[in-house]
């Protein structure tokens, strides 16, 4: 496993199965394999990149990899193990198109065990409401880089409380021109600088 870990954090996918696969042919536990090699494999990750460490590309390509041997190991899991960290519903706000920050969000909350729902780009206040309707997940996640679209982040918090949602779905706000006092002016329950605060964010919003 320390093998596999390691091959993850380097983005060395075709090691970081080979591994994996060894490991389970040598009977390692699946579910051991998941929380204690992909997930801690992304921790590490995740904490290389805010120490500035890795940057950007290798944390694209390690999660590529984490997802890889998750797809390996899920079929050896039983349905009431595969590992999730929560459910999140993500997309960026009306009006605005930027979107690579928010799919490493999406990316790295992947790696890190949530089940993930990502809307796209451009999505009004009520589509975010109709997705949060359908999936009920644990957090929404919403993305914006234009000063001009930040406020479309309140009108969906606004459209989530009219909808009777809001009490029941954690909210989290994110991407370059949002700011910790921006998300506590709109009513959000927080907010994450970069995409390894934001699976650490989620975590903990799940877990209360
Ligand atoms: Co645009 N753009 N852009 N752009 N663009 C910016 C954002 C801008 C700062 C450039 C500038 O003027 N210096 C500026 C915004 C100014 C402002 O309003 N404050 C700007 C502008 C003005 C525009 C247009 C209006 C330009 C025009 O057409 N006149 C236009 C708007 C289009 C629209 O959205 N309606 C536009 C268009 C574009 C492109 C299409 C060309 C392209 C986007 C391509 C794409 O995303 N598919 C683009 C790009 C690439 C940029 C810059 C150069 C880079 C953005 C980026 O991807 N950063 C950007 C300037 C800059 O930031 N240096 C700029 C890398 C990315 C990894 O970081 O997105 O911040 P970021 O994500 C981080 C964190 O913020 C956080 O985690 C991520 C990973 O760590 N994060 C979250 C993000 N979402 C999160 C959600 C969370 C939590 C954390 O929780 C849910």
């Amino acid at each position: 496993m320390r093998e596999m870990i390691q091959a993850i954090v380097e983005g060395d996918g075709d090691k970081a199965l080979q591994e994996t696969e060894r490991a389970l042919a040598q009977g390692a536990n699946p579910l051991d394999l998941v929380s204690n090699g992909v997930l801690a494999a992304m921790d590490e990750v995740g904490a290389r990149w805010r120490q500035g460490d890795l940057f950007i590309p290798e944390v694209i390509i390690a999660a590529e990899a984490a997802k890889e041997v998750m797809a390996v190991v899920k079929p050896h899991l039983s349905e009431d193990e595969v590992p999730t960290a929560g459910k999140v519903v993500i997309g960026t706000v009306k009006g605005d198109i930027h979107d690579i920050g928010k799919n490493i969000v999406k990316m790295m909350l992947e790696a890190g065990g949530f089940q993930v729902f990502d809307l796209g780009v451009d999505i009004p206040p009520e589509d975010f409401v109709e997705a949060v309707t359908r999936w009920k997940p644990d957090v929404l996640g919403m993305s914006a880089l234009l000063t001009v679209t930040m406020l479309a982040m309140r009108d969906t918090i606004d459209a989530l409380e009219k909808a009777e949602l809001r009490d029941s779905t954690k909210v989290v706000v994110g991407g370059a021109c949002v700011t910790s006092a921006f998300a506590g002016t709109i009513g959000a329950d927080g907010y994450a600088a970069d995409a390894a605060s934001a699976v650490d964010l989620c975590r903990q919003l799940c877990s209360r």
